[in-house]
C-alpha cells in the first residue's frame, strides 16, 4: 500500500512507536520556531533543561507579537529573548523583521522536515510541504533539548480540491469553506492533506493561508505536496537548493476523503465569534463595518497585499471606516515600497502598522465598542480584538479591501474583474534582521528584566484530589476565554504570578481571587475544552492559583499536553448527564489516583449532592508517567541528561 505525504513525513522521522492512527508516536524535529510571547517561557524552559544549546537543524526566535512597547515589559523580555538565542544557538528574528509563521516560510521551511512551533499557527510551513505542528513552550524547549516530540499518530483526510477557483474566490475562502463543513472540532487527530488537480492554482503563500488556519479546525497540521510551484517559490527565496518533490504515492490512501469544487466557491466570511461560523458572504453584504485589519500570519503575504493595493488604487477608504493594515515581514513591506503599491495603500487611506501581529491578538487597533471589524486573520473569538462587545468577522483580502471602500461587508464580485498578481521571479532576499548565533555562546548571561520571574514549579500527581468546582462553562472554550491575550495581559507572559491573575476574567472576573482563596479546586467544561492557542499560560496560571483538574466532555489537543506538562489532570465525563448534574461550588474529591490511572477506572464523588461519575482520561502511559513525575520538565530533565541525544 502507498504513502500519502503526512505518512512518509511520519516514517522518515519516527523515533518511537507505531504509524497507527490513535497510538502514540515519538517524532524526531528537525526545526523549531518560538516566538515571543510564548518564547520567554519556552527559554527559561529551555535553560532548566540544563543542555548548553540547541540540538536541532534549526532553531529560530522571532519576535512579533508584543511588539506594542508601552512600559518596560516588551522591551526588556526582547532583551532576555535576544541573549536566550545567543547562548543557546538560536536564530534571531527582530522586532521588524515580521510574523513568525511569514519569515519562517520565507526564509527557513524545508519540504519534507519536521517543524515544531510555540504557536498554533506553526502548520502555515505546511504549505511548503512540511509537516509543522504547534505546541506548548516546554514541548519546544523539549525539541531544543534533542527530546522527541510525542503526538498521537493521526488519521490523515485527504481534502481534494477540483477544478479553478471562480472569480474573487481566494485561498481563505477555500478554508474557511473546510471550516464550515467540519467545524472547530473537525479536525481533532487529524492531518488534512491537500490533493487535486485545484491546487495547482494555488501558490506557496496561498497554500499557506489554508494550512495555516487549519489550526481553527483543531487539527494536527495540514499540507500541501511538494511540486512546481513549490521550487519555484524557494527559487524566487534564492533556497531552490532546498526544493525536495514530496508527493503522496498514486496508491496512497486516507482515512477520511472531503470534495470540493472550486468552482462553485464564492466568498465566504465567518461571523462572531467563531472561525466555524460560515456563510456567504452574499448573505451578509450591506452590514456596516467600523474596522478592516488586513494582516496577519493567514494573510499578509506580498500577493495578498499587491492584490488589496490593486482593489484599493485610485480609491478613498469609506470616511467611517478605520483600514489598518499590517504586512506580514520586512521583505514583504520594501517589495511593496519598491513598486509603487505601499503608495497606493497610503494613498488611499490605509493606516500602515509595523510588520507583526499586532490587532489580530489585541495588540493594537481595538475595535470601538459594540464595533464591526472585518479581518484577515484566523480567529475572532469574543474579546480577542481587546474590546469585549466588538464583532470580528474573518474574511478574504479582496472582500476586507471592498468593504473599506464601501464601509459595508461587500461581496468583492460587485467590484468586477478579478486582479491578476503574479509572483515574483525574485523577492528582495536581506537576511540582516536576522542575527545568527555565535559560534560560542554558552558564557553569555542571559539578560533578565523584572518582568522575568521563577518557573512555577509543577508537583506529582497525589494519591487524591479534592476541591470545589471553582468554575463550569460549556463547549467550545478557547485558551482566549482561559488566559486572554490582548496588549495588557501579553506583556506578562513571562510573569506569571501576574498573569495569573487575569485568568478566565472574560468569564468571571472573580475566578483568580476565588481560586487562590479557596486553596484552588476544580474547573469542570464541556465539548473540546481549550480549543485554539498553544499558550501553556492556560495551564500555568491555573496552576499557579491551584486548579488540580479539569473535567470536561473532551479537550482541544494543545491544551491537553499543556495541562499535563504542568500536572494537571485532565478527565473526561463518562456520561454526558453528570455534566448537566455537577454545578459551582460542589465539593469534589477524586482517590485512589495514582493506582487508577492506569486502569482508568476513575470515580469523583461529589460530596455536596452525594452522587458519584465515573470519569476517564485519554493519556498514553508516558502521560500517566510525566504526571506522576511531576510535569514535563522534570521528566524530560531526567532523560535528556541521562539519555544519548535523539537528534545528533
Ligand atoms: C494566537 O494567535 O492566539 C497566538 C497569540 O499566536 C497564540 C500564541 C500565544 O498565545 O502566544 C497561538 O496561536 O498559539
Ligand atoms: Fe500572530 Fe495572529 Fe498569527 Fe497568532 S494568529 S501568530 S497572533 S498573526
Amino acid at each position: 500500500m502507498g504513502r500519502n505525504i503526512t505518512q512518509k513525513i511520519i516514517a522518515a522521522h519516527l523515533v518511537e512507536g507505531e504509524m497507527v492512527p490513535g497510538k502514540e508516536i515519538a517524532l524526531r524535529i528537525d526545526q523549531t520556531l518560538t516566538q515571543d510571547a510564548t518564547g520567554t517561557m519556552a527559554y527559561l524552559e529551555f535553560e532548566a533543561i540544563g543542555i548548553p544549546s540547541v540540538r536541532t537543524e534549526l532553531s529560530v526566535s522571532y519576535i512579533d507579537h508584543n511588539t506594542l512597547q508601552v512600559g518596560f515589559e516588551n522591551a526588556d523580555d526582547h532583551r532576555f529573548l535576544q541573549s536566550a538565542a545567543a547562548k543557546f544557538g538560536v536564530y534571531f528574528s527582530r522586532m521588524g523583521n515580521g510574523i513568525c509563521h511569514q519569515v519562517h516560510l520565507e526564509r527557513f521551511g524545508v519540504p519534507g522536515k519536521t517543524l515544531l512551533g510555540s504557536d498554533s499557527h506553526t502548520p502555515t510551513c505546511g504549505g511548503l510541504g512540511m509537516l509543522a505542528i504547534g505546541a506548548g513552550g516546554l514541548d519546544v524547549a523539549a525539541a531544543m533539548a534533542g527530546y522527541p516530540f510525542y503526538v498521537k499518530m493521526p488519521e490523515v483526510v485527504n481534502v481534494r480540491l477540483h477544478g479553478k477557483p471562480a472569480p474573487w474566490v481566494a485561498a481563505k475562502d477555500i478554508i474557511l469553506e473546510v471550516l464550515r463543513r467540519l467545524s472547530v472540532k473537525g479536525g481533532l487527530g487529524k492531518v488534512m492533506e491537500y490533493t487535486g488537480d485545484g491546487i495547482s492554482y494555488l501558490s506557496v503563500p496561498e497554500r499557506a493561508t489554508i494550512t495555516n488556519m487549519g489550526a481553527e479546525l483543531g487539527a494536527t497540521s495540514s499540507i500541501f505536496p511538494s511540486d512546481e510551484i513549490t521550487r519555484k517559490f524557494l527559487a524566487a527565496q534564492d533556497r531552490e537548493g532546498d526544493f525536495v518533490e514530496l508527493l503522496p504515492d498514486p496508491d496512497a490512501e486516507y482515512d477520511q476523503v472531503v470534495d470540493i469544487d472550486l468552482s462553485e466557491l464564492e466568498p465566504l466570511i465567518a461571523l462572531p465569534h467563531m472561525p466555524d461560523n460560515v456563510v456567504k458572504v452574499a448573505g451578509v453584504a450591506g452590514q456596516k463595518v467600523d474596522q478592516v485589519f488586513i494582516g496577519s500570519c493567514t494573510n499578509s503575504s506580498y500577493t495578498d497585499l499587491m492584490r488589496v493595493a490593486a482593489i484599493l488604487k485610485g480609491k478613498m477608504v469609506h470616511p467611517e471606516v478605520s483600514l489598518v493594515i499590517a504586512p506580514g515581514s520586512r521583505q514583504v513591506l520594501k517589495s511593496l515600497a519598491a513598486n509603487g503599491a505601499l503608495a497606493d495603500l497610503v494613498d488611499a487611506g490605509a493606516r500602515i502598522l509595523e510588520c507583526a501581529c499586532g490587532p489580530c491578538v489585541g495588540v493594537g487597533q481595538s475595535p470601538p465598542s459594540g464595533g464591526v471589524s472585518l479581518r484577515t486573520s484566523n480567529r475572532n473569538f469574543e474579546g480577542r480584538s481587546g474590546t469585549a462587545d466588538a464583532k470580528i468577522y474573518l474574511v478574504s483580502c479582496e472582500t476586507a479591501a471592498a468593504s473599506a471602500i464601501t464601509g459595508k461587508i461587500t461581496d468583492p464580485r460587485d467590484l468586477g474583474e478579478p486582479i491578476e498578481v503574479t509572483m515574483p521571479e525574485k523577492f528582495p532576499v536581506d537576511d540582516r534582521m536576522i542575527i545568527p548565533p555565535p559560534e560560542h555562546g554558552e558564557n553569555i548571561e542571559l539578560v533578565r528584566g523584572p518582568n522575568i520571574k521563577p518557573l512555577p514549579v509543577a508537583s506529582p500527581l497525589p494519591e487524591e484530589i479534592s476541591g470545589e468546582v471553582l468554575l463550569k462553562v460549556g463547549d467550545n472554550i478557547t485558551t482566549d476565554h482561559i488566559m486572554p491575550a490582548g496588549a495588557k495581559i501579553l506583556a506578562l507572559r513571562s510573569n506569571i504570578p501576574a498573569i495569573s491573575m487575569h485568568a478566565f476574567e472574560r468569564v468571571d472576573a472573580t475566578f483568580a481571587g476565588r481560586a487562590l482563596a479557596a486553596g484552588g479546586g476544580i474547573v469542570v467544561g464541556g465539548l473540546n475544552y481549550g480549543q485554539g492557542s498553544s499558550r501553556e499560560h492556560a495551564a500555568l496560571a491555573p496552576l499557579y492559583l491551584g486548579v488540580k483538574a479539569v473535567i470536561a466532555k473532551s479537550f482541544a489537543r494543545i491544551h491537553m499536553q499543556n495541562l499535563v506538562n504542568f500536572g494537571l489532570l485532565p478527565l473526561m465525563f463518562e456520561h454526558e448527564d453528570d455534566f448537566e448534574d455537577i454545578q459551582p461550588g460542589d465539593r469534589l474529591v477524586i482517590e485512589g489516583l495514582r493506582d487508577n490511572l492506569a486502569a482508568n477506572t476513575i470515580k469523583v464523588l461529589n460530596a455536596t449532592r452525594g452522587n458519584t461519575y465515573s470519569v476517564k482520561h485519554s493519556l498514553s502511559e508516558r502521560q500517566i508517567q510525566i504526571l506522576l513525575a511531576g510535569g514535563l520538565l522534570k521528566y524530560v530533565q531526567a532523560r535528556v541528561q541521562g539519555e544519548s541525544r535523539v537528534n545528533k
